[in-house]
């Protein structure tokens, strides 16, 4: 008896747990574009685009290696909607009466493939270096989950960047060396862009007719949408960008998107990258003496650190997270994030460079709108869907925790353990935004002063009860109690006057 083996849009590895399991001779793969996938938010066009090519290239290579794959597109007229309707109407069809499917990156989903109708047999993710029991037995007992330290057992398990037991050059982490300030002039001229082939055309076509109204440019489009392509952007990077990574990690820059990243967080999230091979490929090229020590430790310190830690805290804990609110932050999100004009230049690029590429490299999204967000009291849970729909590497095991832990601090302090909050000050020192903004970044108060500036106070002020005795913010809290009370006044007053007129909607 044949089975049914579903691969989902972010499951396109060869190596994936239920190809291997399956029985090419009798089973049958099931892919499918289902509109219940494009609608729990209003994806960004060009993600939807992504996903639908590489998922029609990844179907293409599994018949070439002799499986039997029963694909369904979006606009075909026998296709059910959903993934556990389209696996109904193909067990009907074949006579299967099983599934076997990889673990999804969704409580959402996996919630809908343990209550299908039809026996579903849901195997582990082992695209990942933690599995999930590693996670809870380095997870259990400790008062704290720090990524860092959660960052050296990968180490130590991987290999990577080790000599015996010891880090290479005496040090787990060399962030110390990083964190520049933008530099005048960017040496790297982006990653490597593909030519839409005929299948992208088609898809770009259908995502044009059907997804005009989300949020996003959908083109020009340039992204690489099978393993092949991915791995050449990741050599261009890794030849062109990556000594200087590290550096320039956390610059800003108005008029560079993309700046030294790597722009493959989507590559990897979606199949076509595996984390493992990215990680010994830097390894390699540091090895070879191309990139220093605080580029490839950076680097891979994001990878096996921080996308494994926050996994590990999505599935540790529980379906409830993406909801928790734990600041009671409760203002709707600004319709400058869908790209309403704002006079704050930091805040209308970021916004416009997301609409553009559906992409935004990490402080942007941690101390622009992330921050933004948070200083305004917006409300965690549309902030968690702003950030699942725009960006293209968004998927919600490892968004959520990032948005709702990292970014909005509103798991209460499980990931950060201080909110990511600052004024304008910040800003201007990692980019050259607040140069040509209608704001004055050095103004703290009175016309024109940067908004940063006012709502930093106001955050820390009304939430001074959660966070006077948290050490690491001591600091701002001594700072803020030794201004004369008349300012402290009048730095509450404008901040409350503004937030005024952001949930009036007018122009801010
Ligand atoms: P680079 O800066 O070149 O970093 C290299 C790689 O490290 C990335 O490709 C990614 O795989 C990994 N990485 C770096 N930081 C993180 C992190 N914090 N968590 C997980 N992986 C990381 N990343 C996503 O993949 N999907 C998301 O939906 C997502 N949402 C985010 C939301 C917020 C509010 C914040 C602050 C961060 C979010 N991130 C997310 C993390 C990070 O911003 C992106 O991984 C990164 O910007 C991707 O661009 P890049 O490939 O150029 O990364
Ligand atoms: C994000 C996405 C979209 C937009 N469309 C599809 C689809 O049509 N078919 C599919 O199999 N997967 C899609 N995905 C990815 C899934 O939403 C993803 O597998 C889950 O969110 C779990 O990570
Ligand atoms: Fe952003 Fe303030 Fe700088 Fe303007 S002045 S760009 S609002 S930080």
């Amino acid at each position: 008896m044949s089975r049914l083996v579903l691969v989902l849009g972010d499951q396109l590895s060869m190596g994936l747990s239920a190809l291997r399991q399956a029985d090419r001779d009798s089973d049958i793969v099931v892919m499918a574009e289902v509109a219940e996938e494009t609608a729990y938010v209003k994806h960004h066009p060009k993600k939807i685009a992504l996903i639908f090519a590489a998922m029609r290239k990844f179907a293409a290579r599994l018949r070439e290696d002799g499986w039997d794959v029963r694909y369904a597109q979006l606009d075909d007229t026998q296709n059910a909607g959903s993934i556990v309707g389209e696996l109904l109407r193909r067990a009907e069809e074949t006579g299967a009466s099983e599934v076997l499917v990889t673990e999804p990156g969704e409580w959402r989903l996996i919630d809908k493939l343990k209550h299908a109708p039809i026996k579903t047999h849901i195997l582990p993710d082992d695209r990942f270096i933690a599995s999930h029991q590693e996670f809870e037995d380095w997870a259990q007992g400790r008062k704290q989950l720090r990524m860092e330290y959660f960052y050296r057992e990968m180490r130590r398990k991987t290999g990577l960047l080790m000599q015996g037991a010891d880090p290479v050059e005496g040090k787990w982490n060399f962030d110390h060396d990083n964190r520049k300030p933008a530099p005048d002039e960017v040496d790297f001229k982006g990653p490597m862009e593909f030519q839409p082939d005929e299948t992208v055309e088609e898809v770009l076509d259908l995502v044009e007719a059907r997804f005009d109204g989300h949020f996003g440019q959908l083109r020009p489009f340039w992204f690489a949408t099978t393993e092949g392509e991915a791995r050449r952007a990741l050599a261009h990077f890794i030849s062109n960008a990556l000594p200087k990574f590290g550096d320039y990690q956390d610059a800003m820059l108005a008029e560079n998107r993309f700046l030294y990243h790597a722009v493959i967080s989507a590559y990897i999230n979606i199949g076509l990258l595996d984390p493992l091979e990215v990680c010994e490929k830097v390894a390699a090229a540091y090895a070879a003496g191309d990139v220093p020590i605080n580029a490839a430790e950076g680097f891979i310190r994001q990878i096996i650190g921080w996308r494994e830690y926050m996994r590990g805290i999505y599935f540790l804990e529980g379906p409830d997270y993406p909801a928790r609110n734990e600041l009671g932050h409760d203002r709707d999100l600004p319709d400058l994030f869908w790209g309403a004009e704002t006079q704050m230049q930091c805040l209308s690029k970021a916004v416009a460079q997301t609409r553009d590429e559906a992409y935004a490299h990490h402080i942007q999204r941690l101390m622009v709108t992330g921050n933004f967000a948070l200083l305004a009291g917006i409300d965690p849970g549309q902030v968690h869907e702003w950030y699942l729909a725009v960006y293209m590497d968004a998927f919600e095991w490892v968004e959520a925790p990032n948005t709702v832990g990292m970014s909005q601090f509103a798991d209460g302090g499980i990931i950060a353990s201080k909110p990511y909050v600052s004024s304008g000050a910040y800003i201007n020192r990692m980019s050259d935004y607040c140069k040509g903004c209608a704001y004055s970044v050095s103004k703290k108060t009175g016309e024109g002063a940067c908004p940063f500036n006012l709502l930093y106070w106001h955050f820390l002020d009304r939430h001074r009860d959660r966070f006077k005795s948290n050490a690491r913010m001591g600091n701002m809290y001594r700072t803020w109690d030794r201004m004369d009370a008349d300012r402290r006044e009048t730095v509450l007053a404008e901040a409350e006057g503004f937030l005024k007129r952001l949930e009036a909607g007018e122009t801010i």
